[in-house]
């Protein structure tokens, strides 16, 4: 073991999800080690714990594993359960932690960032439930990476990571594990595979987009292998470093081949893509396609068709920009919906107190109680389930939910690589404005509220403040702002837009089309172009 010395190194705060830098940031001298350290200091339970560790496959991740292992080693872990090939899905890694009963994990991922050498890398610490720590000790780690002066780190060899089998580092037992095994039986637990393989050995078709990233193995061997679809059904399926060059982000601007394939003439009836680390998804039926937001909505009112939920919901929750249509839903079931900042650690302690079921986030992520993260596979399994028992297609399931509840026509737009201090200077410039907004007429509708979004968990009092600038109008319509807290590159503005339509005569239009009169509120109140100088956004989703 030797203990090097290490002054501390400026910006670790971890963002949404976990600390994300370019991979030139990550392989500075120390950077790795130094946010490592802070996580062993943070966290003195892993002495003597079991570590759970693994990534999403992207370049760096193998040199951070064999860094990880060396300096877990030095600090008297006691075992490390390891993904083959240092790869875990952030689900499977939830569910592994969760299964074993670890102390805690440490995922590897930057998600839906592209990677590569000039890519992004990421990590993240995951507590005991299985879920990304919460502020208090994302922030404690934080504070040990201000003050850090030397780390530990023991001198053993590497490890060859594509064994499976138990093994040692400097005396500190290795289980390295099969990344799908554990995470396949809990889906088999969960939904009715009896069913979705009749429904595949009946001609329907299906395209699973991994993107070249670390859902494909996990589809291949459930999708392809359990469930008997055919080969071919997932598409970059490979995990590859760099994501093929792609931007892993399971949307319509990103996932084009998908996309394409879905409008072709013979398209499957069914489509999906997931991300980086595969705890995102994107739905499609054939040229139609599903928004995260109506997704949660759907999955929620037809969980009692799938086993894993046929007892029904405790109740629901969505990160505060995603859509109301949950709301809706929540509300004819008659359980509770709960409004989260964005970001998955906020449902933790609502899931581990039983008082969620569900939980979604406009960001293409969906999940459940059954791990601790959003769950790409696992959605796509429950939608793949939801097909196979009403014999319906998804757009036939969603205009049906829409003429009972209401579509909620929702539009997310990004103005990405702003110059931080201008993208600072918009949102400063848009709270001042907020008292006076209330009651003010803006493109034709009244603002009942303006505020900047604050939440009180209701199970641990913790107050976060400060989580994105509210517009709502008297209708129900919602125009919100905040800025990305996972990007690399300068600022992402995103501003998310939301209009309520009732009548059924009004539920095919044209999403931006529809939303046209929000977008131009949206544009000036903020002075977009005046503080950006940019006219378009660059992604809208
Ligand atoms: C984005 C999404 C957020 C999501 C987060 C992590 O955060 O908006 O909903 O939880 O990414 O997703 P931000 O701060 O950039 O808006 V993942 O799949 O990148 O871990
Ligand atoms: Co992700």
């Amino acid at each position: 073991m030797k203990v090097v010395n290490t002054p501390p190194i400026a910006g670790q705060r971890p963002g949404t999800s976990g600390l994300r830098k370019k991979v030139t940031v990550f392989q500075q001298p120390h950077y790795l080690e130094n946010f490592v350290q802070a996580i062993f200091n943070a966290v003195p339970a892993l002495k003597g714990g079991t570590l759970v560790l693994g990534g999403d496959g992207r370049f760096y991740n193998r040199v951070a594993v064999q860094i990880i292992l060396k300096m877990a080693a030095a600090h008297g872990v006691a075992q490390v359960i390891l993904g083959r090939g240092g790869i875990l899905s952030t689900p499977a890694a939830s569910s592994v932690i969760r299964k074993y009963a670890a102390t805690g994990g440490i995922i590897l991922s930057a998600s839906h960032n592209p990677g590569g050498a000039d890519g992004d890398f990421g990590i993240k610490y995951n507590t005991d439930n299985g879920g990304p720590a919460a502020e208090k000790i994302t922030e404690a780690i934080y504070q040990h990476t201000t003050s850090i002066s030397q780390y530990q780190i023991s001198e053993a060899a590497d490890l060859d990571l594509d064994v499976l089998g138990r093994f040692s580092v400097a005396g500190m037992a290795v289980e390295i594990i099969d990344p799908v095994a554990d995470y396949a039986a809990l889906m088999q637990d969960l939904f009715d595979f009896d069913a979705i393989r009749t429904w595949f050995a009946a001609g329907n078709r299906m395209q699973f987009d991994a993107m070249s990233a670390v859902a494909g193995p996990y589809a291949v061997e459930i999708i392809e292998g359990l469930l008997g679809a055919p080969r071919g059904t997932v598409v970059n399926g490979l995990p590859l470093e760099d994501f093929g060059g792609h931007h892993p982000d399971p949307n319509p601007a990103h996932a084009t081949e998908l996309i394409a394939a879905m409008s072709a003439a013979n398209a499957p009836d069914f489509g999906a893509a997931s991300d980086g680390d595969a705890d995102r998804n994107m739905v499609l039926g054939r040229n139609f396609v599903v928004t995260p937001s109506d997704s949660l909505a759907v999955l929620a009112a037809n969980a009692t068709l799938v086993p894993g939920y046929r007892q029904g919901l405790a109740g629901v929750a969505r990160s505060m920009p995603t859509s109301a249509a949950v709301d809706a839903v929540a509300k004819a079931l008659g359980i509770a919906c709960y409004e989260t900042p964005t970001g998955w650690k906020f449902f933790g302690n609502l899931l581990d107190a039983g008082k969620v079921t569900l939980c979604g986030e406009e960001s293409y992520g969906t999940g459940s109680d059954h791990v601790r993260e959003k769950d790409g596979v696992w959605a796509v399994l429950f939608w793949l389930n939801l097909l196979a028992v009403t014999g319906k297609s998804v757009e036939e399931i969603i205009t049906a939910h829409w003429a009972r509840f209401g579509r909620h026509i929702y539009s997310r737009h990004d103005f990405e690589e702003i110059a931080s201090d201008a993208a600072e200077n918009l949102m400063a410039a848009l709270r001042a404005r907020l008292p006076e907004l209330a009651g003010q007429s803006l493109g034709g509708q009244v603002v009942s509220r303006a505020d900047d979004f604050a939440y009180d968990d209701p199970v641990d009092g913790s107050h976060s403040a400060g989580q994105g600038v509210r517009i709502i109008f008297a209708g129900g319509d919602r125009i919100i702002y905040r800025l990305s807290g996972t990007g690399t590159a300068g600022a992402t503005l995103r501003v998310y837009l939301e209009k309520y339509q009732e009548d059924a005569a009004g539920h095919g239009v044209e999403t931006q089309a529809a939303l046209a009169d929000l977008i131009t509120v949206s544009r000036e109140l903020a002075q977009i172009q005046t503080f950006t100088g940019m006219v378009q956004p660059t992604v809208v989703t």
